[in-house]
């Protein structure tokens, strides 16, 4: 049987040092157990991005292969982009099987929220999507909180043990949780999507709970794909959120970076008020529509997308949707951020490319006006 990496699952080889798995042939045939491909030692120990060649393809199928193995589901939803969080094949397994699921990154919301709130909310739509859990512990791997609750909720539903599948779209946080799970370093995670490339087994000491990492499946419709690797990275926040609460007139224009222009199209006398959440690294930017249509042209404060990624940005089709948002109702951008209304109706008109998924659902968070 082939050896494989424990850090993200490949099956390791000392021939081509181009290719994912590589060990040097004498660390390979050597007495260790534990072997870390080079790729894995370099993202752990230099923190680089080493892009692979493995496909949607690929990783769907190694999640598909480990399922057969698994007695429950842990599916990890990222908690500020939760539409970003899940795809129609992680909504079929979970249709399938029974999950507790893990709301992640709980440090990252700028509002008092209390978690129970934060469970209603998610259990709600979740149901919206045909999807009942076992459970849904929310978590932060970042500082640790909740994740005690994971265990206590798998020990809980499986009293003599199981095998769990923890699954969900790439940069989630699964390999984090499992490390925390485990109280170790022990499998790869990096800030760049696709770091685990197979599935990998590890056990909870001392509790007959395995857990199966899996490569992170990749969701479409996401705006922080539209826009370079840098880029990208900016719109996966590293702190908490940004937030900042409008209470504009009609024809007024905020735009959210260079990437997505809303118009305001109210025009009684009671102007809207509504708040936008996006990482802190995306400009939020009032301004009319013929200023808004040259800062979109010309101006480098606006980002993202950065200047070595706008003229292919800029070739991406649009489309203009007109949206109408209710009070307690957020507009929400996936992989990108949200508009949540305080004061509605907000009529709106999106510029925004054709192809990313826009979403009116009820508020995550209700704005302070
Ligand atoms: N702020 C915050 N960041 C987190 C948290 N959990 C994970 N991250 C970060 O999210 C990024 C992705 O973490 P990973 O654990 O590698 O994510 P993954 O889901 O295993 O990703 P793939 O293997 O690529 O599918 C890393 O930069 C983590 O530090 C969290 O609770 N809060
Ligand atoms: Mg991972």
């Amino acid at each position: 049987m082939s050896k494989k990496c424990i850090g993200c699952g490949i099956e390791l080889q000392g021939e081509n040092p181009n290719f994912n798995g590589y060990l040097p042939t004498s660390v390979l045939e050597g007495p260790s157990k534990e072997l870390l491909c080079q790729r894995c030692f370099k993202i752990k120990n230099y923190g680089q991005y080493i892009p692979t060649k493995m496909s949607k393809e690929d990783y769907k199928n190694e999640v598909r292969k480990s399922l057969k193995e698994a007695d429950v589901a842990i599916p990890v939803f990222d908690i500020i982009d939760f539409e970003g969080s899940f795809n129609d094949e992680i909504l079929d397994i979970l249709r399938e099987m029974d999950s507790i699921v893990v709301i992640n990154k709980l440090d990252l919301i700028p509002d008092q929220k209390h978690p129970s709130e934060v469970a209603d909310w998610v259990k709600k739509r979740l149901a919206e999507e045909g999807v009942a859990p076992l459970d849904i512990a929310i978590v932060s791997s970042k500082n640790g909180y909740g994740i005690n609750g994971i265990f206590k909720k798998v020990k809980h539903f499986y009293p003599d043990g199981a095998t769990a599948l923890v699954l969900g779209v790439t940069n989630v946080g699964k390999s984090s949780i499992i490390n925390k799970l485990i109280g170790a370093k022990r499998v790869t995670v990096s800030k760049f999507p696709g770091t685990t490339l197979k599935s990998v087994k590890t056990e909870i000491p001392f509790s007959k709970i395995t857990l199966i990492d899996t490569p992170g499946l990749i969701p479409e419709g996401r705006f922080s794909d539209f826009v370079c690797q840098e880029c990208n990275q900016t719109l996966i926040p590293a702190n908490e959120i940004s937030r900042k609460t409008y209470k504009v007139q009609k024809d007024r224009v905020i735009l959210i970076g260079g990437m997505i222009q809303v118009k305001v199209l109210n025009d009684d006398d009671l102007k809207p008020i509504f708040a936008l959440y996006a990482s802190k690294d995306v400009t939020f930017h009032e301004t009319n529509i013929e200023k808004a249509k040259e800062l979109l042209e010309k101006a480098d404060f606006i980002t993202p997308p950065c200047s070595k990624c706008k003229a292919d940005f800029d070739k991406i089709e649009k489309s203009t949707v007109e949206y109408t948002v209710e009070t307690g109702e957020e507009l929400v951008f996936k992989g990108l951020g949200w508009i949540s209304v305080k004061r509605g109706p907000l009529k709106v008109e999106i510029l925004a490319p054709k192809d990313g998924d826009i979403i009116v659902r009820d508020a995550f968070i209700k704005p302070k006006r």
